[in-house]
């Protein structure tokens, strides 16, 4: 039995179990299935949270969420079942539609009446654009301020649960997912001074994940740039596609909009595209004399494997900075560890996709991505 519940709530779409998915990754037990509402179970944070089906439109009469919700915590009420109580509740409203109907408010009211007082975080679900938020959240704090009586509203928190690719070389990753787990803890009636270390923990864990998905999203754009069939394109051609990735994972470390940033950004990408680790690939591919493939399918594997070993490099760089260890203007153990980790792994992984390619056969463009996440990315 977990310390906490904390429910998850809003309309249909808003991107909850998106939401839910992003917090609690691969380490989530689902403990419940149901249509209606599904239990995940947190062992690292000690909470679990549940996933609702989305409230109705307007003028809609069933209000389903409202009684499943209210059937959920029935023997938590009735016969004091912590299992099935109330602790947290967390209302999404979609913050590139936030049409906050005052219906879905009255629903809320409705769903949660019987937990007197149980703190309430509005998250702003597909906070994509800073302007916007603020916007959002005045308005949200309007909205709420006629229910003050009957919700016990804590904070709103904007929130990007999936990266958005806008396009190649405009990324924007997630934000907000620790203010919200930090918020909610905080707001956990008790234990959450104990759970310190676990959250700390957690982030580190999740920062590694999410910037992951930076490093496969910005790998899949590579190679399908990178696939022409010339002799390998030069360096420069990935280069903004580079930068996004790695501004992207450095905003996941909180590393953005200092000029000792920026620099750090910069020499990243510089070193990226010196064109050395290409060669180091290229040439290491085109040893073996077995292989026989198309020239674009090649500079596809090359383009992905360097876009990989980057990402995978920074985030190790800004996970060091992150946690204190090492200073970002460290400039010359910036580049030895960047210099070594993307030697390693690329010569590392370069032995491996010669020995996949060797045993495939014939390879098409479908197989690169496949091939370049799972020698880089899955593994680790
Ligand atoms: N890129 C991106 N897509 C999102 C995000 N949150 C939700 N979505 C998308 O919005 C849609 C609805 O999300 P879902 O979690 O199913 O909503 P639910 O009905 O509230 O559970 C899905 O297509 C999601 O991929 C986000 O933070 N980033
Ligand atoms: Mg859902």
């Amino acid at each position: 039995m977990s310390s906490a519940n904390i429910i998850v709530l809003g309309a249909t779409g808003v991107g909850k179990t998106t939401l839910i998915n992003a917090v609690l990754g691969s380490e989530t037990l689902q403990t419940t299935r149901t249509s209606e509402v599904q239990e995940y179970y947190s062992e690292e944070l000690d909470i679990t949270l549940v996933d609702t089906v989305g409230f109705e439109p307007r003028n809609e009469k069933k209000q389903v969420a409202v009684k499943k919700v209210q059937e959920w915590t029935k023997d938590g009420i009735q016969k004091g079942d912590h299992a099935k109580s109330i602790d947290v509740v967390w209302f999404c409203v979609d913050g590139t539609a936030p049409r906050l109907f005052d219906e879905h408010i009255r629903s809320l009211t409705r769903a949660i009446r019987p937990w007197k007082n149980v703190p309430v975080i509005v998250v702003i679900t597909k906070s994509y654009s800073e302007t916007e938020q603020i916007r959002n959240m005045d308005m949200i704090d309007e909205a709420f301020a006629k229910h003050a009586k009957a919700i016990n509203l804590k904070r709103i928190i904007p929130v990007v649960a999936m990266p958005f690719v806008i396009s190649e070389d405009y990324i924007i990753p997630q934000s907000g997912l620790e203010h919200l787990i930090d918020w909610t803890m905080r707001v956990i009636p008790e234990g959450s001074e104990a759970k310190l270390k676990a959250i700390n923990n957690f982030k580190i864990k999740r920062k590694r994940m999410w910037a992951q998905s930076i490093v496969l999203a910005s790998t899949g754009s590579a190679a399908t740039i990178g696939a022409v069939p010339i002799p390998f394109p030069d360096g420069a051609l990935l280069a903004p596609l580079e930068a996004a990735e790695i501004r992207s994972i450095a905003k996941i470390y909180g590393i953005e909009g200092g000029t000792d940033s920026d620099n750090l950004i910069r020499m990243l990408v510089e070193m990226g595209t010196a064109g050395v680790v290409a060669k180091m690939i290229l040439n290491g591919l085109k040893a073996v004399p077995a292989i026989n493939i198309a020239a674009d399918i090649l500079n596809a594997i090359v383009a992905g494997s360097i876009v990989a070993a980057i990402g995978e490099g920074s985030q190790i760089i800004f996970e060091q900075i992150y946690l204190g260890n090492k200073s970002i203007t460290d400039t010359e153990w910036v580049k030895n560890l960047m210099e070594t980790t993307m030697g390693k792994t690329i010569a590392g992984n370069v032995d491996e996709i010669v020995h996949i390619l060797q045993n495939k056969g014939k390879i098409g463009m479908s197989d690169v991505l496949v091939i370049i996440k799972k020698v880089f990315i899955d593994k680790k």
